[in-house]
């Protein structure tokens, strides 16, 4: 049963503020007839062939456009590279926005008035899909630009022009910078040559990917896989399986769903199961970060690949999934609970109304113009956009039916793992041991109990090369691979990160080896992957962490059930 559930986004969050005064929520759960559009699975027979050309149009449109627009193919993807939050709540809202606007300059360049973005199911297809090798939609045709000095040379002039970096001259000596620069200086980024220092000149990474490295995945090995890693650790196979998916969708509440409260979307706090798993390994793998090859996928510049868009909307898929799922089961689908209840306004100072509050300044209309919906609340919901998706991985926790309310059981405080060792890095490992009652781990074969995640908590996280493999050390001696844990783009952060990691299918495999011992003490190792994989410390970026002088340490390990 697909259920489209509507909800404006202008009535649901047009801020706090003006929530407030209004008297009425808006009704939730209640299907408001067909959605206007309806986003398809690239790869599914019932995908229109129409999609896909209008999709070449409309790059094709975007890369013919001058530097000075801000609706042309590198302009766009720019706007990523200066404004993308991860590591945070705002990761999903923002993202959501992002695409929303870029369907609609689609629509406007492509002249097919009923585009919709396609989705990729890495779930159901765990390789690049076959037609993105083609034409316009492979970063690598020659319609796009194959190296950074002439990226730079045609665009530099065009970025120093931009809005980006206004500033007010006050009478009295003072300047103050514009809303967006502000927004810019958050993250860091000074003055164009700043940004031009990430994009071209970064030694822990650029941004731009000359061709044929413009994509690491090629029409001949299009595969999500990890060449150096044994087939038992084939991470990103882990963060696009179902089994991580329906972890993913598992949580009752949003940030436990989405990824942790931080200062400001510039900054990384934390990662949830969506974003740390799929979104973080498919953009990695996809950028050839883990084969060496580099791709854009692999960075913040990442929407010069025309397959970022099929990537985001998938996320953005099961977001919506979640939502469906949520109202079905009368939980909430915002922070603080919120709405639950009719009439229920946010609380001053709420999280919710800080979460809705938080601006997004950068996106552009179909006619290239700055958006009125600059608040990360406006993309609470599909809203306006006005699409649905077609069905595809994880629809099935959506409920067939409204469910009658339950009174859900309060979930068990976290229990906190004693850490033996913190270190992990060059040939160290974290060793860390908790104690589960076996019953709570007995039941997570049961879908209607909640779910249970080890919740890991890094002082410098790991760079997008290297990762942590995180194991569950068996009292025989035996290991059990349960997931990497890895960062995507380069964010700032303000203290240590913390990254949710499913444990279904490393529980399934334990229980089917007849290895889950009831009541005892659950030993979670963390080990860089190069030590795990017995790759020599030999990071693709030259060396590990240790090599470095920042060794990465474990401040915290804990079980959630949620
Ligand atoms: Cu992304």
């Amino acid at each position: 049963m697909f259920n489209n559930v509507s909800i404006s986004r202008r009535k649901i969050l047009a801020g706090a503020a003006a929530f407030a005064a209004t008297a009425a929520v808006p009704r939730l759960g209640v299907a408001a007839g067909p959605a206007k559009y309806r986003r398809w699975n690239i790869s599914d027979p019932n995908c229109p062939p129409r999609v896909i050309e209008s999709y070449k149009q409309a790059i094709r449109a975007m890369l013919a456009l001058p530097a000075t627009d801000p609706r042309n193919w590198y302009r766009y993807a720019l706007i990523h590279a200066l404004d993308c939050p991860h590591g945070n709540w705002w990761f999903l809202p923002w993202h959501r926005g992002y695409l929303g606007w870029f369907e609609r300059i689609c629509r406007e360049l492509s002249g097919d008035p009923d585009f919709t973005l396609p989705y990729w199911d890495w779930t159901k297809e765990p390789r690049v899909p076959k037609v993105m090798f083609d034409d316009v939609l492979n970063p690598n045709d020659n319609a796009f630009i194959a190296a950074v000095d002439a990226f730079k040379g045609q665009y530099e002039d065009a970025i120093a022009k931009a809005s980006y970096w206004a500033k007010t001259n006050n009478p009295d000596g003072t300047v103050k910078p514009s809303p967006q620069y502000e927004q810019l200086l958050n993250r860091s980024i000074r003055f164009p040559a700043d940004l031009w220092f990430d994009i071209v000149d970064d030694p822990r990474g650029a941004m731009f990917f000359k061709q044929p490295n413009a994509r690491g995945l090629s029409a001949a090995q299009p595969d999500l896989i990890i060449p150096k890693a044994p087939p038992e650790q084939q991470s990103v196979r882990v963060a696009v399986s179902i089994s991580t998916i329906l972890d993913a969708l598992a949580p009752r509440d949003f940030v436990s769903f989405a990824s942790p409260k931080s200062p400001a979307h510039s900054s990384s706090s934390g990662f949830g199961v969506i974003e740390s798993q799929p979104h973080n390994h498919v953009h990695n793998c996809v950028g050839g970060a883990y084969n060496g090859a580099g791709g854009f996928m692999q960075a913040s510049m990442s929407p010069a690949d025309p397959i970022f868009f099929l990537h985001h909307a998938n996320i953005d898929r099961l977001w919506d999934v979640w939502t469906r799922k949520q109202l079905a089961k009368k939980y909430p689908i915002l922070p603080d609970g919120y709405p639950v209840v009719s009439g229920q306004a946010p609380k001053d100072g709420s999280d919710y109304a800080k979460w809705a509050a938080e601006p997004f300044l950068f996106f552009v209309d179909a006619k290239g113009n700055p958006v009125k919906e600059n608040t990360a609340g406006a993309y609470a919901a599909i809203g306006d956009f006005g699409y649905d998706y077609y069905p595809g991985s994880g629809e099935e926790v959506v409920p067939a039916a409204l469910q009658p309310p339950v009174v859900a059981a309060v979930p068990r405080a976290p229990m906190l793992a004693t850490l033996k060792t913190r270190q992990v890095a060059g040939t160290n490992l974290t060793d860390a041991s908790v104690v589960v009652p076996g019953s709570l781990i007995q039941q997570q074969a049961d879908p209607q109990q909640r779910k249970l995640f080890v919740s890991i908590t890094v002082d410098t996280p790991p760079q997008a090369h290297e990762g942590l493999d995180v194991f569950i050390k068996r009292a025989d001696g035996t290991s059990q691979f349960v997931a990497t844990l890895s960062t995507f783009g380069r964010h700032l952060t303000h203290g240590p990160v913390s990254f949710q990691v499913p444990l279904s299918a490393a529980f399934a495999t334990l229980r089917a080896n007849q290895k889950l011992e009831a009541n005892s003490a659950l030993n979670i190792q963390v080990m860089p992957r190069v030590r795990s994989t017995g790759e020599h410390l030999m990071g693709l970026h030259g060396g590990s962490t240790a090599a470095q002088g920042g060794a990465s340490e474990v401040t915290a390990i804990s079980i959630h059930q949620l």
